[in-house]
């Protein structure tokens, strides 16, 4: 505790904020609203869960800080006025969770990521066992980081029975059931609803962006693959994104702002959304990315826009089948590739009618598992 006493130097109140100066020479300036809308005192905040009691309207506007002092614990002990309302808050959380210090940082983000592109593959996939993932939650924690950093990784050895998909999801997160089921089986069919379930090739890109919100992880279990052909492609959309940006901010901009629609129709579906091909936070970095030629919906938009969507248009496409962005490799029987598809674009070659692919899909979302993620990263900080 001693250690924590001497995080902070000297405290002083100057107009409407608490200054305080930190050990390593830093300075913080805390707003009096924020300090007392953060009180972590028991009648601001239930202290089991951590939620708050009262609502920002309910600080008085003429809120003021009278007084500020260290205990003889070190803690931080404030005087807000007119209410005469003391609040004690612990050096550490203050250290912790003082704005000016600590900006909230945006794990989706392209910042957070490790952007790769065909040569970052050289030394393999990243490859994670089945048995190991659901046997050892350290091994549970990097397939979790995979899926954060760079977007995906492929399982190996899942049991080649039917519904294993599931089992997967349920050892990370939830099942997102649609219209397609809980789980799907991907291979050749008589009269397609999809062209996913026919031996053509798809091109480069991210499932079902006629949802909202999309299925924000697909995975895809290989049971058969006895083909020609029906090789598995990967792109990382926010690296091709910073590729487009690169070469032209224009077409960059127009994506970003530019609102499209996609559709899925069959005789029992109709489903549709509006949403921009590039999507961007509020520091402008990447967020999520969509593409699907074979679903985006009758173009409509303003007629002086046409043309110069459609060069945005051609060079983001363009830009999503360049080969030296793109992985390629082939599913063995047993394997399962689970990727992030608001970052990655998938693609597969076409098949032949000789011989046997079937993959069983499905998707589940990255709340649950950065949720999953957050808490085994939790537990291994504190011990
Ligand atoms: N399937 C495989 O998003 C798409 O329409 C791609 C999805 C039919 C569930 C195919
Ligand atoms: C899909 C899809 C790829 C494949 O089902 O969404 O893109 O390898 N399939 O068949
Ligand atoms: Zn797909």
């Amino acid at each position: 505790m001693s250690q924590i006493k001497e995080l902070i130097i000297k405290l002083s109140i100057a107009d409407d904020e608490l200054v305080i100066e930190w050990y390593d020479g830093k300075e913080s300036r805390l707003y009096s609203q924020w300090l007392r809308d953060h009180c972590q005192m028991p009648t601001s905040i239930n202290t089991d869960n951590g939620q708050r009691l009262f609502s920002v309207v309910n600080i008085p506007k003429e809120t003021y800080i009278e007084k500020a002092y260290q205990d003889d614990k070190g803690n931080v002990c404030v005087r807000f006025q007119p209410e005469n309302h003391m609040s004690v808050f612990s050096q550490s959380w203050l250290r912790k969770n003082c704005y000016d210090l600590n900006l909230h940082f945006d794990d989706r983000s392209e910042k957070q990521k490790h952007l790769w592109q065909k040569d970052s593959f050289k030394d393999g996939l990243p490859f994670i066992n089945y048995e190991s993932m659901c046997n050892d939650e350290s091994i549970k924690l990097d397939a979790l980081r995979l899926v954060r950093d760079i977007g995906f990784f492929v399982l190996e050895n899942v049991p080649t029975a039917e519904g294993q998909v599931l089992k997967v999801i349920s050892e990370l997160g939830y099942t997102r059931e649609t219209n397609y089921g809980a789980l799907f089986e991907v291979r050749t069919e008589v009269n397609p609803n999809n062209l996913a379930y026919t031996n053509m090739g798809l091109g480069s890109h991210t499932d079902n962006p006629y949802r909202d919100p999309v299925p924000t992880v697909q995975l895809l279990h290989c049971l058969d693959s006895s083909t020609e052909g029906g090789d598995s492609v990967l792109v990382d959309g926010f690296k091709a994104g910073t590729v487009l940006r690169q070469e032209s901010k224009e077409d960059f901009d127009i994506l970003t702002n530019t609102w499209v629609n996609f559709r899925f129709s069959d005789e029992a579906t109709d489903l549709r959304s509006r949403v921009p091909l590039i999507e961007l936070n509020d520091s402008s970095e990447i967020v999520k990315v969509r593409y699907n030629n074979r679903s985006i919906d009758t173009i409509k938009l303003p007629a002086k826009k046409i043309r110069n969507f459609y060069k945005a248009y051609r060079h983001w496409s363009e830009i999503i089948e360049r080969e030296d962005l793109k992985i390629t490799f082939k599913l063995s029987e047993g394997d399962l590739i689970l990727l992030d598809n608001t970052r990655i674009m998938h693609a597969r070659t076409a098949f032949s009618k000789k011989g046997k692919r079937h993959l069983q899909g499905a998707y589940t979302d990255l709340d649950g598992l950065y949720s999953l993620l957050n808490v085994l990263e939790n537990q291994q900080q504190n011990g």
